[in-house]
């Protein structure tokens, strides 16, 4: 790669074995059911979670939105976080596609939604109330920093959902650091959850492409929901064939990542001006801001990361920036980027110590 991307994992490219696995694909007509190589990716994904089967969707986007409107029908209510990815940047697409009223709890900092919250979050048989039928959970949480969250605290949700006959979805974008972070399986971290989304295409390098997991009756009522929303794919095995090494090859180096964010986030405390909480540093993702007197702010520091090294970082939000290691950073990356905001920051102390945000590029 050209550049030394930290804005997300999503950027990661494939490996130069996944465009080789992809150029001799096994593929048929994917709607029919005849794609050789989706088909496989759909039952070794199911067979790695535990659940009965899976399908294969374009994005992360889509396997939340196929899943909330396989649980839901219009009129009803999901429970979930008001920092989650489902709520916050999915453009209200359950609400837009499915009539699903979100009904939002405060994300902890471990991730986590309070289960009393969750509790009295849940509507009682009134008949002014709309039905509860799902919670969402985040796994790992991204809003709070990549976050993993727990096999034990998901088994008190899910028992709590199933209680009142509701289901539960894992958006398990990043599930496999979580498992990592943990060291334990997928499957156990998810063994309660009656849905899962994971994503093939941030950590794990596949260029498109997750999974919906769950009960083989849930997924085949998925499957046509996906239909309607136009993503039944025809020869989609050339995306599966790189879905297949990121299932099965990428998703136990993340390890490596997880090593590499740490050595950053290390770093990233030793100079001035960064504001860190290193322990909510604990997957790939690490989220800094800058102290009041900083010489630069965070788009003038991104710019000239980007302009005199190369180095793209995403600024914004409620922090100044949010890096995300992948298979592409490696520990000299990290040394680089380390240099850099070094550099860029005392050479604009020296510039201009009195004008604090206002340095000019
Ligand atoms: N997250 C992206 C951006 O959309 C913010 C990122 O760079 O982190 N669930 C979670 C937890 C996610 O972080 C994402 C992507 C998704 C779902 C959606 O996946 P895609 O982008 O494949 O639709």
């Amino acid at each position: 790669m050209k550049y030394i991307d930290l804005r997300s994992d999503t950027v990661s490219h494939p490996t130069p074995e996944m465009r080789e696995a992809m150029a001799n694909a096994d593929v048929g007509d994917d709607v029919f059911g005849d794609d050789p190589t989706v088909n496989r990716l759909q039952e070794e994904s199911a067979a790695v979670f535990g659940k009965e089967a899976g399908l294969f969707v374009a994005s992360g986007t889509m396997g939340n939105l196929v899943s909330v409107l396989t649980h839901c029908e219009r009129g009803d209510e999901m429970i979930l976080g008001k920092q989650s990815h489902i709520f916050t940047y999915e453009v209200a697409s359950a609400a837009a596609y499915g009539g699903v009223q979100p009904n939002t709890l405060q994300v902890q900092r471990d991730g986590t939604l309070l289960l009393d919250d969750i509790r009295a979050a849940i509507r009682g048989d009134n008949v002014h109330f709309p039905n509860t039928r799902l919670l969402c959970l985040e796994n790992t949480q991204g809003s709070v920093g990549g976050v993993p969250v727990p096999a034990a605290y998901i088994s008190l949700a899910a028992a709590i959902a199933h209680e009142h006959d509701m289901k539960l979805h894992i958006d398990g974008a990043r599930i496999f650091n979580a498992a990592t972070y943990f060291n334990t399986t997928v499957k156990e971290l998810t063994a309660d959850a009656d849905s899962v989304q994971f994503c093939f295409s941030k950590g794990l390098c596949a260029p498109v492409g997750s999974m919906l997991v769950g009960s083989r009756d849930f997924i085949e009522r998925a499957r046509k929901i996906r239909k309607s929303l136009g993503g039944g794919m025809r020869q989609a095995g050339i995306l599966a064939a790189a879905c297949l090494i990121a299932l099965n090859k990428m998703s136990k180096r993340l390890a490596e990542d997880h090593a590499n964010a740490w050595a950053l986030a290390e770093g990233l405390a030793t100079i001035p001006y960064v504001k860190i909480d290193l322990e909510m540093v604990k997957t790939n993702m690490i989220n800094i801001s800058l102290s009041d007197d900083s010489p630069l702010n965070a788009e003038q520091i991104a710019a000239r990361l980007l302009n005199d090294y190369n180095i793209l970082v995403r600024p914004g939000g409620t922090y100044g920036f949010r890096f995300v290691t992948h298979y592409w950073i490696t520990r000299e990356h990290i040394d680089q980027v380390l240099g850099a905001l070094r550099a860029i920051l005392s050479a604009a102390v020296s510039a201009a110590p009195s004008h604090r945000h206002s340095a000019a590029d």
